[in-house]
């Protein structure tokens, strides 16, 4: 689907929603896709996004339902995918965005050689390829990547430039924290063919399924941001696995993708925008400070702790300088 104009999608969403928020539309090499409109009638409808009924939240009940993969009760495709180049940027558009406090997660999935559309992404098969959090600040009264949203309502990421070319489902999400210990999930899947030369598909230890990837007990979403502890840590701990920047390769996956075994793990800084080849980060040349994270499962940043603090585990997958 080429360029369209939204006059007609803004005229009836403002009638319907006042808050929360999802992606409207995509843009990639040079196109603008137009994402599902949940206001609109699901008749003849088509987009690239996949069907989701509206801008509303997914909440903690929802971790464990299908629903937390795409915003849907597992709907498939309309028939419509967009192109994109390996290595060049996806610009995601929020129609709408209401909360400052929270984090963007972008994660892909390949999709089986029959393509994406009759493909409902169940499995093992998700790779994050971009994230952020707390940008600056206090947990509690600092800059989140949900302020870029709010002011900018884009978020441009790069598709790994070693990505073996093939149909992909994107899944867009924002997880807003704005209430204490009642995180929001707001979830959004679309259609890509990816292009090509590249070869490497991300390690089975990047994988996660939808839903299974988050549990209601990980810091980042069992978190209160108003508790004295929000009020002094400078680090968020977002839920999930870590980014993938395609600098690592495990095996294809097959069909559909099966776990295989753990490849080495690089860090890799979060940004706003992944570059095509960034250097992995050392994990013991820096120092994480009081309150900040040290370890946990998945965890891959400063393991040392400031001078006058030590690593207290706090479960296992969350430890912390105190
Ligand atoms: C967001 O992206 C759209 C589409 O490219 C653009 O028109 C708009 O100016 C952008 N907004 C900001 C604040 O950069
Ligand atoms: C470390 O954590 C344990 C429980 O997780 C707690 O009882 C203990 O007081 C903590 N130590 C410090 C120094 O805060
Ligand atoms: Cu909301």
């Amino acid at each position: 689907m080429k360029a369209t104009t939204f006059a007609t999608a803004a005229a009836s969403l403002l009638a319907t929603a006042s808050a929360h928020g999802g992606v409207g539309y995509y843009i990639m090499g040079g196109t603008t896709y137009q994402g599902w409109q949940p206001y609109n009638s699901a008749d003849s409808q088509k987009s690239i996004q996949r069907q989701y009924a509206s801008f509303n939240p997914l909440l903690i009940a929802d971790l464990s339902t299908v629903a937390i993969r795409c915003n849907n009760a597992g709907t498939l495709g309309t028939g419509l995918t967009a192109t994109v180049a390996a290595g060049s940027d996806i610009k995601a558009h929020w129609t709408q965005w209401t909360h400052r406090p929270a984090s963007v997660m972008v994660y892909m999935a390949k999709c089986p050689s029959s393509g994406c559309n009759s493909w409902d992404g169940a499995g093992k098969v998700w790779f994050k390829i971009n994230q952020q959090g707390l940008v600056s600040g206090t947990e509690n009264s600092g800059k989140w990547a949900g302020d870029t949203i709010l002011d900018t309502l884009n978020w441009t990421v790069t598709v790994p430039k070693t990505l073996v070319p093939g149909e992909y489902l994107i899944r867009h999400e924002l997880l807003a924290v704005h209430q204490a210990n009642n995180p929001q999930f707001y979830p959004e899947c679309a259609q890509l063919t990816v292009t090509g030369s590249g070869t490497a598909s991300p390690p089975a230890s990047y994988l996660v399924s939808f839903p299974g990837a988050y549990s209601a007990s990980d810091p980042g979403i069992n978190f209160n941001i108003d508790s004295e502890q929000s009020k002094a840590t400078t680090s968020y701990p977002i839920p999930g696995p870590a980014v993938w920047d395609g600098g690592s390769s495990g095996p294809a996956p097959s069909e559909p993708a099966t776990p295989t075994s753990a490849a080495p793990v690089t860090a890799v800084p979060t940004t706003l925008k992944t570059s095509a080849a960034p250097a992995a980060s050392s994990a013991a040349a820096c120092t994480a400070a009081k309150f900040a994270q040290c370890g946990g499962i998945g965890y891959k940043g400063c393991t040392t702790c400031a001078a006058g603090t030590t690593c207290n585990k706090s479960g296992d997958y969350y430890s912390q300088c105190l």
